[in-house]
């Protein structure tokens, strides 16, 4: 079968730059979205999202007229689903994105088109939520229109890279629409694109981010064993990793981003008679920005009380150089730190205007450490891992600085007059 022209339901981090990816390389896009908000910046040219690259792509696109943008999708030959599939307070999957998007197509859908979930998942939510929606039609899958999931594993601030050159999983629901996604996805994909089937390709996805999980957690127990037996946790797992058949992550102050803290729980819904790993590493990690302020506590000499004191945070976002803020641990540890009575200011260089309630939000490191008794690094940013100890000590009267991230070499700190604390690391190396 022959990809003239798609559509691309939801215009956000993954479903914008696939779209764009699509008609730069040739097909004509109908990139639907039903945020008006979304729409109306799209037109004005301008992005609602931040990635490397992105606004040239997109630019590239919409100027080549191959992608235009509507509120609604139109008959085409294949049909892309890229919505959110957030979870709600009972860390439940909340799939109404793509039930709605699949209802969406219904009225469009003719014989013989492909539809792709690409949403990440519970397992088998292709087969058993998705069909039965798109059969609305009147037209069955796998008979009269083909069905595949192809989940997007692209890793942020890497995605235009990522989308071209990782290797991809298709699965159908039966064999030709799994060789029918293939086939779409060969238009730009250069990475393999290995086949499978549409319950696997779910799977796939879920397993990867929750491995990611697993180990970041048992990472982060690891470094609560460092501290409790007077080690350097950062040194040895670097000397564990040395082993050939070992890759352990790194510890921190938790886990952030809108997908591993999120996507093992699809998994522990859908079966928790036999998810007790993924959900104890869930909550291994969510307990890390608790982990943090006791750190800090026990850095100010274990008061019971960290009321007035003044803590200066250096980053905000989930992780190191994006400016992506959503589900942040360090945004976390900053809340916890205003519960706790202290006076927190906090710089984060990829997001100025960053407001959180009871924060005290800085344009530089001078002025979030002006007058600060300890300095808490959350996020290894370029730009802080760069700081100049000596320099540093004279912006602040602070002497205490806790490192969550491995970021800052003990002795030139030292040197430079300040006691510091590491996460992973026993107390007897601070001073
Ligand atoms: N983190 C650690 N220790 C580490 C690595 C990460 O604490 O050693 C923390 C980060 O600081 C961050 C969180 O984990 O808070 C997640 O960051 P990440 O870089 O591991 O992943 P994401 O969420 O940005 O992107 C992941 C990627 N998945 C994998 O690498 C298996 C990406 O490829 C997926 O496409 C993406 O999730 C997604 O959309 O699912």
């Amino acid at each position: 079968m022959e990809f003239s022209k798609i559509c691309v339901l939801g215009l956000g981090y993954i479903g914008l730059p696939t779209a764009s990816t699509f008609a730069t390389h040739g097909l004509q896009v109908v990139g639907v979205d039903i945020n008006t908000k979304v729409l109306e910046t799209l037109r004005s040219g301008e992005l609602h999202i931040h990635e490397p690259g992105l606004r040239t792509l997109v630019n590239a696109a919409l100027g080549s007229r191959n992608l235009t943008i509507s509120d609604t999708p139109e008959a085409a030959d294949a049909f892309i689903i890229a919505v959110p599939t957030p979870f709600d307070n009972d860390k439940h999957a909340d799939l109404n994105a793509v039930k709605a998007a699949g209802r969406a197509i219904v009225p469009h859908l003719q014989p013989s088109n492909l539809v792709v979930l690409e949403s990440t998942s519970p397992p088998r939510t292709t087969r058993d939520v998705l069909a039965p929606i798109l059969e609305e039609s009147g037209l069955k899958a796998g008979v009269d229109f083909l069905l595949a999931y192809s989940p997007e594993r692209v890793l942020p601030g890497k995605i235009l890279h990522e989308l071209i050159e990782n290797a991809r999983v298709v699965g159908g629901i039966d064999q030709a629409s799994t060789e029918a996604g293939r086939k779409l996805y060969q238009t730009f994909v250069r990475g393999e694109i290995v086949l499978s089937d549409a319950t696997t390709a779910e799977m796939v996805k879920l397993m990867e981010n929750t491995y990611r999980d697993v180990n970041i957690a048992v990472a982060n127990e690891f470094a609560k064993l460092g501290e409790r037996f007077e080690i350097d946790i950062w040194e040895a797992i670097e000397i564990a990793n040395r082993h050939p058949r070992v890759a352990i992550l790194q510890p921190g102050p938790g886990v952030g981003g809108h997908c591993i803290g999120v996507d093992p729980w699809f998994l522990v819904e859908a079966a928790p008679d036999v998810t007790h790993l993924v959900k104890t590493a869930r909550q291994v990690n969510d307990s890390q920005p608790g982990h943090v302020v006791n750190l800090v506590k026990n850095a100010l000499g274990a008061p019971s009380s960290l009321a007035k004191m003044k803590i200066a945070v250096l980053g905000l976002s989930y992780k190191a150089n994006v400016d992506d803020l959503r589900e942040s641990p360090a945004i976390e540890v900053a809340q916890l730190l205003v519960e706790a009575g202290a006076q927190v200011s906090a710089y984060e260089p990829y997001k100025l205007d960053a407001e959180i309630p009871g924060v005290r939000a800085t344009t530089s490191i001078a002025e979030a450490v002006e007058d600060a008794e300890l300095l808490l690094m959350l996020v290894k940013h370029k730009a802080f891992l760069e700081l100049n100890p000596n320099e540093l000590a004279e912006q602040t009267p602070a002497r205490i600085a806790v490192d969550t991230v491995n970021g800052w070499p003990m002795h030139p700190w030292h040197a430079a007059g300040f006691k510091i604390y590491k996460l992973g690391v026993g107390n007897s190396n601070a001073n």
